[in-house]
């Protein structure tokens, strides 16, 4: 896995920077549907404790833009209904519908997080393949469709996002919906050879055609998303990224997703960011602090982080006692049973380096395994001297921009990122490190806490610039563009 890894990420970070696509005008304006698998309404500029990376993404495009958007409530009912709860709150209307027990094991923990998942981050050996998982993602995409059906204007654009929906474009072309219809992966695509593992591959990115647009975080996956539609499909891919297979023409394109970097900006002023760092710093008691914040899950590299901070301290015992890892990892997809694994292993690892090297006034890792408000994430983003950010993969990874744009300007943080994270591509000035070796994680601690001041500032420098120039509204933004709409109009 990690040479496949490799050769996949040896694009370079210039390449990534705009989409393959031209823009498309478009007269008029147009109102923006979104559709994904969870729903979170975008209340208040905080956001919610538990909103994931795309819910982030999500909101903060919404919260400009206004629209609609459309997807499972995360409520179970006994028996499908197709019945919508709908509301409006800060110029956004949110359409939620409840699924039955059989939809979420076969759709939600079975084909997405139990088939999907595992597969586009190469994890083949994890991935489950059930027939009955198959026909419960397909029954809930066309469930999806049919529900969201009368929500849709003639000039609406909607843009379905990630793995759970990859169908519903084509179940909405099925009964009629003419609109512009776009696609957004927010995880890698695995190498063609990966994905022809998935029974069925080929009518799974035959329903990708559907769309009129298809769009990846980097060009890597963009590039393996080619490589499939030529070596399987007998498509043709040219240069400005247009798929054709057949009579089909999709537009494709790589577009980063951003963060909302002024929200940090305003957080980290925040009552509650302020205290949050202040409790960080007061009980650091003068040591370093390396944090790490992450769902937890196997993509994450968590096992692997752990043991290169053993490692490390290790190698370097003068720095015992002088720093410590705190490692924020909220649980996620309880119900499906890799992931009771991976906690039951991290929790042996840290506490076998726990055990190992603790002294009764120091603890090498605090491991906390509950969710942090946002704000609080933000004050401990800037009270932290180190971001140990080190997925095996990662389709782009938000808490990088994040911790970046969390920082003191005048006093920052070094941020040490896996370069097999899709925002290693952009963050070329972070301390990249191959995830799987101890010894390079063990190496970029050592250098990350003693960097100068004046290196600090030049590397922070660079990543703030890239991260505040290419954010989430500027993701948006290229991303409806190319669509063939103009950034759409509140309600
Ligand atoms: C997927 C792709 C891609 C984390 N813990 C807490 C918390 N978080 C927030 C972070 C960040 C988000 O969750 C995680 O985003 P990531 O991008 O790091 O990772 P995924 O959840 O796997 O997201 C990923 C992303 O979609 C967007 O396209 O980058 O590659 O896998 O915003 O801050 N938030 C709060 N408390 C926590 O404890 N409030």
């Amino acid at each position: 896995m990690g040479q496949l890894s490799a050769n996949l990420f040896a694009g370079r970070a210039d390449q990534l920077r705009r989409p393959a696509v031209a823009p498309v005008e478009c007269g008029a304006v147009s109102r923006l549907i979104i559709m994904s698998n969870r729903v979170s309404a975008p209340k208040a500029r905080s956001g919610s404790a538990s909103q994931g990376g795309l819910a982030v993404a999500m909101s903060s495009a919404l919260r400009e833009s206004g629209g609609i958007w459309f997807g499972w409530s995360g409520e179970v009912t006994d028996t499908f209904t197709g019945r919508m709860n709908i509301s409006r709150d800060a110029g956004v209307t949110t359409a939620t519908v409840d699924l039955e027990p059989q939809d979420i094991d076969e759709y939600y923990n079975g084909y997405a997080n139990r088939t999907l998942w595992p597969l586009f981050h190469y994890r083949i050996d994890l991935a489950e393949f059930d027939r009955s998982f198959g026909a419960g993602y397909e029954r809930v995409n066309q469930r999806l469709a049919s529900t969201a059906l009368p929500l849709i204007e003639p000039d609406d654009l909607i843009w379905v996002q990630d793995y759970h929906l990859i169908p519903l474009g084509d179940q909405l072309r099925q009964m009629g919906v003419t609109n512009r219809i776009g696609f957004f992966l927010h995880t890698p695509w695995p190498p063609h050879r990966l994905l022809t593992a998935l029974p069925y591959h080929r009518r799974l990115v035959e329903s990708m055609l559907a769309y009129d647009l298809i769009g990846f975080q980097t060009d890597d996956w963009l590039e393996s998303f080619h490589h499939y539609v030529e070596c399987e499909m007998d498509g043709k891919v040219d240069a400005d990224g247009i798929v054709t297979v057949g009579d089909r023409v999709v537009r494709t394109g790589a577009f980063p997703i951003g963060i909302d970097a002024s929200e940090i900006d305003d957080m980290v002023t925040s009552h509650d960011a302020i205290e949050a760092q202040r409790t960080i710093r007061d009980s650091a008691k003068g040591k370093k602090v390396i944090i790490g914040v992450d769902r937890l899950d196997y993509t994450k590299g968590l096992v692997q982080r752990f043991e290169g901070y053993g490692h490390f301290l290790d190698e370097h015992p003068d720095w015992q006692h002088r720093a410590f890892l705190l490692q924020i990892a909220p649980a996620s997809r309880g119900a499906v049973h890799t992931y009771e694994d991976i906690r039951a292993e991290l929790d042996g690892v840290s506490g076998r380096i726990n055990g190992h090297f603790a002294q009764v006034d120091w603890v090498p890792i605090r491991y906390v395994n509950q969710s942090y408000p946002r704000a609080g994430l933000a004050g401990l983003f800037r009270g932290a001297d180190v971001a140990l950010i080190t997925p095996l993969i990662d389709g782009m990874n938000l808490v990088a921009k994040e911790y970046v744009a969390a920082q003191d300007p005048e006093d920052p943080g070094v941020l040490i990122l896996s370069k097999f994270a899709g925002a290693a591509l952009q963050m070329t000035d972070a301390l990249l490190v191959n995830p799987y070796s101890k010894d390079a994680i063990s190496d970029a601690l050592a250098t990350a806490l003693a960097m100068p001041l004046d290196e600090r500032k030049r590397r922070w420098r660079a990543l703030m610039a890239g991260v505040s120039n290419d954010n989430v509204h500027r993701w948006r933004e290229d991303y409806l563009a190319a669509l063939g709409g103009r950034t759409p109009i509140a309600q």
